[in-house]
């Protein structure tokens, strides 16, 4: 009886060990300070160049470290989401006592980094200074945009791209080099409304007022919208609606001529280009907004 007894209770440790019994000597072996895992902690966003182009899914990775050892490395995802990395680092409880179960587990808290590796060349993007971000809670996520070029004026820009805008403008730099505090990100040099940042965002000028992102109502036909919008050859658009400014849902629209119909599509164009919507049933109102990538 005595045996039996031991043996229900080594039976009940395994199982909740979540192992299969497959003997006493399974039971004596069992890391027993090997504590679970918890959910990865995920970081995803945007990778851009210089001169705010999306990195294109081309073999280029990003490379996450913690203490100049790598925790994690994916690649560049193809174009159809709201981002185009995505990692899951992997985490672990950290109880007292207890020893990571894998050697590239990471904590809540813990400081990494992140390198961009372009045809085998490292870059530091933008965002990651020496410290880099710490890592959120596990099953938490972290959207964490990453930007390539030098940033010597420190304003989250390009300097790059700030100077091909200046340069466009006709400005010339100086006995001391470029002005760069003349592109402010939450400025708007060229005043047509759109900040330099989502100028650099969106691929238009931000020193020509000319050349701006908008999206206005072309037509309104019974059972369609056709909106005007002005578009960059290689860009993405989606167009989405809202009835209460809080939530919003793509839109299935067909932009240009010739496109079919997609919640979201790149443009074929440079210019001013139509985009035909159904029109939705009802008397409520509907806003719409333009989403650029
Ligand atoms: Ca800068
Ligand atoms: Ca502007």
């Amino acid at each position: 009886m005595e045996v039996l007894i031991q043996r229900l209770i080594q039976l009940s440790v395994a199982l909740l060990a979540g192992r299969c019994l497959t003997g006493i000597t399974v039971l004596i072996t069992m890391p027993l300070w090997a504590l679970p895992p918890a959910p990865p902690h995920t970081f995803f966003g945007d990778v851009r160049d210089e001169f705010g182009q999306l990195l294109p899914a081309d073999g280029s990775r990003v490379v996450f470290s913690r203490g100049g050892r790598p925790v994690g490395e994916v690649g560049i995802l193809p174009a159809g989401r709201d981002h185009n990395y995505r990692i899951l680092l992997p985490m672990d409880m950290r109880l007292t006592g207890s020893v990571d179960y894998v050697a590239t587990a990471v904590a809540s808290g813990e400081l990494v980094t992140a390198v961009v590796a372009v045809r085998g060349v490292s870059y530091q993007p933008i965002e990651i200074n020496s410290t880099g971000p710490p890592v959120g809670s596990p099953a938490g996520k972290t959207r964490l945009n990453l930007t390539l070029g030098e940033d010597e004026d420190g304003d989250g820009l390009p300097d790059a791209w700030e100077i091909a805008q200046l340069f466009y403008a006709g400005v010339t730099p100086g006995a001391d080099g470029w002005d760069m505090s003349l592109i402010r990100p939450e400025g708007d040099y060229d005043g047509d409304g759109v900040s330099n940042r989502d100028e650099y965002l969106s691929g238009t000028y931000a020193t020509d007022s000319r050349s701006y992102h908008f999206l206005e109502i072309a037509t309104l036909r019974t059972e369609e919208i056709e909106f005007r919008l002005y578009t960059l050859l290689g860009k993405s658009y989606a167009i989405e609606s809202s009835s209460d400014f809080r939530n919003w849902t793509a839109v299935t629209c067909r932009l240009g001529a010739d496109g079919g119909f997609a919640p979201s599509q790149t443009a074929t164009q440079t210019g001013e280009t139509l985009a035909a919507c159904p029109r939705p049933e009802g008397p409520a109102p509907r806003f719409y907004r333009l989403l650029v990538r």
